[in-house]
């Protein structure tokens, strides 16, 4: 049997790393055999893709060329963990996926829609998520979450505006795509979000 794939999104600071955790704890706990990784960065190789992406550079950095290294992480996750593990009958939950791509590279940067399409895609072979849990907060919540705990990275560190039409994009993706996304309030307290995500997963019949 094929294990569930999983994905968590959300703008940043929404608690989506947090919920995957507790996902991932729940199943081992429950023998659910599970693996927890994310985007940009859940293999060797992807890390030091994910630290050109996110570390300030005094280079331009041109969209499209962070766009293709999100992808090139993305295919070299598929191979290595992804796949394998679903192949395994191992549940994956993943820390950001496809949604986060079109909302930030084309939704947020302005790239076009269709490309990063065509580009997920490619990157994917093709995989999507079974169900994706997207953590909705409102975007001075999130970024003030970060600066309370860490520095900003590259991307954080983008001004307002940017955040707005990130947080408006995930939910256009979420609109066209209810059969998969879930819009969760992550306003909630920690504890009450997983237990609607809980309800969730059972209602689908996936615990
Ligand atoms: N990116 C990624 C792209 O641009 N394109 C892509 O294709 C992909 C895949 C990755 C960056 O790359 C970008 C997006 C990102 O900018 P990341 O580390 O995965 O970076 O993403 P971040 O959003 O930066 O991850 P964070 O860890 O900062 O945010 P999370 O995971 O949403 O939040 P979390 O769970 O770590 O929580 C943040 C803080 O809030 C608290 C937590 O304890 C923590 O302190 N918190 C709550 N507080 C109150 N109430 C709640 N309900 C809370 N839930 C969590």
């Amino acid at each position: 049997m094929k294990g569930v794939f999983i994905t968590f999104e959300g703008i940043e600071g929404a608690g989506k790393s947090t919920q995957a955790k507790m996902l991932h704890n729940y199943f081992i706990e429950k023998n659910i055999k599970s693996v927890l990784t994310r985007e940009p960065g859940g293999t060797a190789l992807g890390k030091k893709i994910r630290e050109i992406l996110l570390t300030p550079t005094e280079d331009y950095f041109p969209p499209k060329a962070e766009l293709m290294l999100y992808e090139a992480d993305r295919n070299i996750h598929i191979h290595n963990i992804i796949k394998p593990n679903l192949e395994n009958g191992i549940n994956v939950i993943c820390d950001r996926y496809t949604d986060s791509t079109l909302a930030y590279q084309g939704y947020a940067r302005g790239l076009d829609l269709k490309l990063i399409e065509n580009l997920n895609s490619i990157a994917t072979e093709g995989l999507k998520p079974d169900i994706t849990f997207l953590i909705d907060i409102p975007v001075e919540e999130g970024l003030k979450r970060i600066l309370n705990t860490r520095e900003k990275d590259r991307i954080e560190d983008e001004d307002l505006s940017f955040h707005q039409r990130l947080r408006e994009g995930f939910l256009e993706i979420a609109r066209k795509e209810k059969d998969r996304i879930y819009i969760i309030n992550g306003l909630k307290e920690i504890n009450e979000i997983f237990n609607d995500i809980l309800e969730i997963l059972k209602k689908r019949y996936i615990i």
